[in-house]
């Protein structure tokens, strides 16, 4: 008999011989109450049957202490018990348990089964632009629940952006007032109050997920000079924006006036000017105080209109900057190529899974500083490709379309060569939203592809379990349907994944 299905694979999971465990509505939930809330919740939305959390019960749920973040997860036909190292742990394996229900005739049962759990990496990452399609904080809060369902702990949003600025700040009030208006296409605009914000932070913390704010600069800054004119260089064209111009439209980008097509790296923040720092100072001082979690997101990616030595100097300031708010920055990779960054910014990968044009000596660059990196492989984790040529929405620039199969097959330690697995933070799966203005169409891209980048940063490595196989991968995601249906997550029915039907 094949194992249970569970997405992220485990570390290890084993068949039991008492069971399965029968839920019906007799069944109780006991111990952490938070924990407990969660799974009556979950299994509610799956089962349809309200189980009562009570002083003693059949399903225990406990935290013992051990490893950060891992579980134990224990079935037999009397019983469940999930016993998390602390909160997060208990969290995931309430997730587990919530992926191993299934309908057995007119009943709801749980296999018997034996599961240690744990993850490979700390930072567990999805990023969701909000700048290119602004998307309300119920939306944000949708994701985080899919998010939190595949054991990702960090929300990273891209708040900023050439077509709009989509975080309130008391400081500089200009850039919600001026340049948040529209998205791309002309589709609306919007913004995040800084309560808001506290919202999103205090969701995301409930699922156990940090949030990582990012203010993209040096470029894909044209909406800061709607705000502020005398931050903004005037805009730089080549002939690969007017061929992204011809073929998406958008019209060329104007100062002045709110950018509304996705052609990148015409913008830039004035280097040389002091004002920009005051700036930068405004806008992270205000994030670092409004954000709990440790990290802020510098952007640094596609600088294209920035000269490259004032590049340098301007991500070296933005980064000492940052630690001297107490907070670790992140860059994307490019600003790798900067001498004297500060020494603990973690670096952003978004090359290909085989590094071109040297971006990989950029990406090692930040190891060599004493920092690690967060790998986002574009042909593999950006959510926001195509599936296949025959998709409607996404891009397709990361060496064509990206498979079921293409997000799924690829071992991050395989992807900078010379880097050791404790050099690697961890994974991000991006999800940008040129195409993309609402919950369903974010569904769409994400799913099933984010299961696969979840267990890039969630479960062993490839070669050192027999789950960690795309054959192994497309059977036990294709289980998820229906609890995938259950939760209300529009999936792409990929026909590369064997979909369960109940
Ligand atoms: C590249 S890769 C970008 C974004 C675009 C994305 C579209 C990187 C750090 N930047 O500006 O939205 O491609 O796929």
């Amino acid at each position: 008999m094949s194992l249970p299905a569970v997405v992220p694979a485990p570390s290890s999971i084993e068949s039991g011989s008492s069971g399965p465990f029968a839920v019906s509505a007799g069944i109780r939930i006991t111990g952490d109450v938070d924990a407990a809330t969660a799974l009556a919740a979950l299994l509610e939305a799956r089962t349809g049957v309200t189980l009562q959390v009570a002083d003693e019960g059949e399903v225990a749920l406990r935290i013992e202490a051990g490893e950060p973040e891992s579980y134990r997860l224990t079935v037999d036909d009397a019983g469940v018990a999930v016993v998390g190292a602390d909160a997060a742990g208990l969290f995931y394996g309430i997730q587990t348990l919530g992926q191993l229900v299934r309908r057995a005739g007119g009943e709801w049962t749980v296999p018997a089964v034996t599961i240690t759990d744990r993850p490979r990496f700390a930072y567990r990452g999805v990023m969701l632009d909000v700048a290119r399609h602004f998307q309300p904080v119920e939306t944000v809060k949708a994701y985080i629940d899919r998010a939190a369902g595949l054991k990702i702990n960090a929300l990273h949003l891209h708040l900023s952006d050439d077509q709009g600025w989509r975080i309130q700040l008391a400081s500089r009030p200009e850039l919600t007032e001026l340049a948040s208006g529209s998205s791309i296409g002309g589709d609306p605009g919007g913004y995040y109050t800084t309560d808001d914000y506290r919202e999103i932070v205090a969701y995301a913390a409930s699922r156990h997920l940090i949030v990582v704010p990012e203010i993209d600069m040096p470029g894909h800054t044209h909406a800061v000079g709607v705000a502020y004119p005398e931050l903004a260089e005037p805009p730089v064209m080549s002939d690969e924006i007017e061929r992204v111009i011809a073929e998406f439209g958008g019209g060329v980008p104007t100062p002045g006036e709110l950018y509304q097509g996705l052609a990148v790296g015409f913008s830039s923040l004035k280097i040389d000017d002091e004002r920009t720092y005051e700036f930068v100072a405004d806008v992270f001082g205000e994030l670092a105080r409004l954000t709990p979690g440790p990290y802020l997101h510098v952007g640094g990616d596609e600088s294209l209109g920035t000269d490259p030595d004032d590049f340098a100097v301007f991500m070296e300031r933005v980064t000492g900057i940052v630690a001297d708010l107490g907070k670790t920055p992140i860059a994307w990779h490019e600003a790798g190529s900067a001498p004297g960054l500060d020494p603990g910014t973690i670096g952003q990968y978004w090359g290909y899974t085989t590094p071109l044009d040297g971006m990989d000596d950029q990406a090692r660059a930040f190891v060599a500083n004493g920092s690690r990196l967060i790998l986002s492989p574009a042909d593999a984790v950006y959510l926001d490709m195509k599936y296949d040529e025959s998709t409607a929405l996404g891009l397709a620039w990361a060496n064509g379309p990206t498979s079921v199969e293409a997000a799924y097959s690829w071992e991050p330690s395989d992807i900078i060569a010379g880097i050791d697995e404790s050099d690697i933070l961890g994974v991000e799966a991006p999800l940008w939203t040129e195409t993309v203005r609402d919950l369903s169409d974010i569904d769409a891209l994400a799913f099933p592809r984010l299961a696969a980048a979840a267990e890039a940063a969630w479960s062993p490595a490839t070669g050192t379990s027999e789950l960690r196989t795309w054959t192994s991968f497309r059977e036990r995601v294709g289980a998820l349907a229906p609890l995938w249906t259950s939760l209300g997550i529009g999936f792409h029915a990929s026909t590369e994944i064997p979909w369960v039907v109940e």
